[in-house]
């Protein structure tokens, strides 16, 4: 079995996007209702432009999957483009007068161009459906080993979502947030939020804000700190900021810890042996400072990431520019766009993580088949539960 891998291919305004998965084992149950659902969850959120009124993202099987169930080959998803527009040179005009904050000036001087359409067609975030369906394509993997994700917003301006989010009260939240505008749990926080996003609105302006995920489930040791690329923290802090317009991500406290003296960060280990049938296997850490993580490896405790979005960098009200063609100075150009993307940010960066975990999980336990893959966890489990081994 190969590594499990994904691609996607696709520009904003052409035919479809399409995410291409490899390396996921045979005979596992391939949810469709849950990958359109989390397709429509990234489509929502408060403060989006006109676009998400036009689509209605959803996944098309071409390859991989038969009855159901992954055959092990690759699996070919295609989300199509109602708004495919793209050979139309009228409906999307050469765009000389790059954005600041967006791809368009560094991506014209790199092909070549002052034309920033090409650019901006693959940069554009419409490309994160295609990442989203592979994050929850990999989740009907995770949902075999009981291993459930978590996200939501957590700041907007100067709104913060007050909760703790811990084992026992999350599906409680997923409630609160699936009833909330911008996806946030609390919902004061999420009057504030909305409220900065409208005056941003009215100001022609643009709201980033922080998300975060929760991972539920990890066994110990998924990861290795064996390599700076096997480190399952480097590879979700690359998937994190690889999303658009993402500026930082951090782990647990986070850049707080940096502030504190060891003994105020580090997580005390205790065993607790009504646990030991846990994937945890009874280790216990009254705190998730680490969010989850040493070593670059599962600790056991859920894995806790945020990452930080800045604002749409298409402004109602232009920023200064110039004309590439011309040099001289112009207003920025103006394409649809959102005032706040950052629900969907939140949605994206849920199943980016959740496609590093599987990846991860596919790692340590392998095999060519779900049934396989499975085998290899149970054993594993059963024997760390026997340490020391005599
Ligand atoms: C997006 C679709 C795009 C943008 C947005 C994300 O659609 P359109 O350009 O047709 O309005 O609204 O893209 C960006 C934020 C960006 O940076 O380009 C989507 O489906 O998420």
């Amino acid at each position: 079995m190969g590594l499990l891998t994904y691609r996607t291919a696709g520009e904003s305004h052409g035919p479809a996007l399409i995410s291409l998965v490899e390396g996921l084992p045979a005979g596992v149950s391939i949810d469709k209702d849950f990958i359109d659902g989390e397709l429509r969850r990234r489509q929502g959120g408060y403060g989006r432009g006109g676009r998400q009124k036009i689509e209605t993202d959803h996944v098309e099987f071409l390859t991989g999957v038969r009855r159901g169930k992954s055959i092990a080959s690759p699996i070919t998803m295609l989300i199509p483009n109602k708004d495919n527009r793209l050979d139309d040179l009228a409906a999307t005009p050469p765009l000389h007068r790059p954005r600041p904050g967006h791809a368009d000036l560094a991506g014209s001087v790199k092909w070549l161009t002052t034309d920033c359409r090409e650019t901006l067609e693959r940069a554009s975030a419409r490309e994160t459906a295609a990442r989203v369906a592979a994050g929850a394509l990999a989740r009907c993997l995770l949902k075999a080993f009981d291993i459930e994700v978590f996200g939501f917003v957590r700041t907007v301006g100067e709104a913060t979502a007050k909760v703790d989010v811990t084992e026992s009260n999350w599906r409680e939240l997923v409630k609160l947030r699936d009833a909330s505008e911008v996806y946030c749990p609390d919902p004061q926080a999420d009057a504030a939020m909305k409220e900065f996003i409208n005056q941003q609105k009215m100001a022609k302006d643009t709201a980033g804000g922080i998300v975060e995920t929760h991972v539920f489930g990890c066994p110990i040791g998924i990861g290795s700190c064996m390599t700076w690329d096997g480190r399952l923290d480097s590879r979700i802090a690359a998937a994190v900021v690889a999303i658009q317009a993402f500026k930082g991500v951090e782990f647990g406290l986070g850049f707080e810890t940096a502030r504190r003296p060891g003994s105020k960060v580090h997580d005390e280990i205790k065993f607790d042996a009504s646990q030991k049938n846990t994937p945890g296997l009874g280790f216990s850490r009254p705190t998730n400072n680490a969010g989850g993580l040493e070593g670059g490896m599962t600790n056991g405790r859920p894995v806790v990431v945020r990452g930080a979005m800045k604002p749409i960098s298409t402004l109602g009200k232009p920023l200064a520019s110039i004309d590439l063609n011309t040099k001289q100075p112009s207003e920025a150009g103006w394409e649809r766009s959102d005032i706040s993307a950052i629900s969907a940010a939140g949605v994206v960066m849920e199943n980016v993580i959740a496609f590093e975990i599987a990846r991860a999980m596919c790692e340590k336990f392998g095999g060519d088949s779900l049934t396989e893959m499975k085998a290899n966890y149970d054993s594993y489990l059963a024997t760390a539960r026997k340490l020391p081994l005599t």
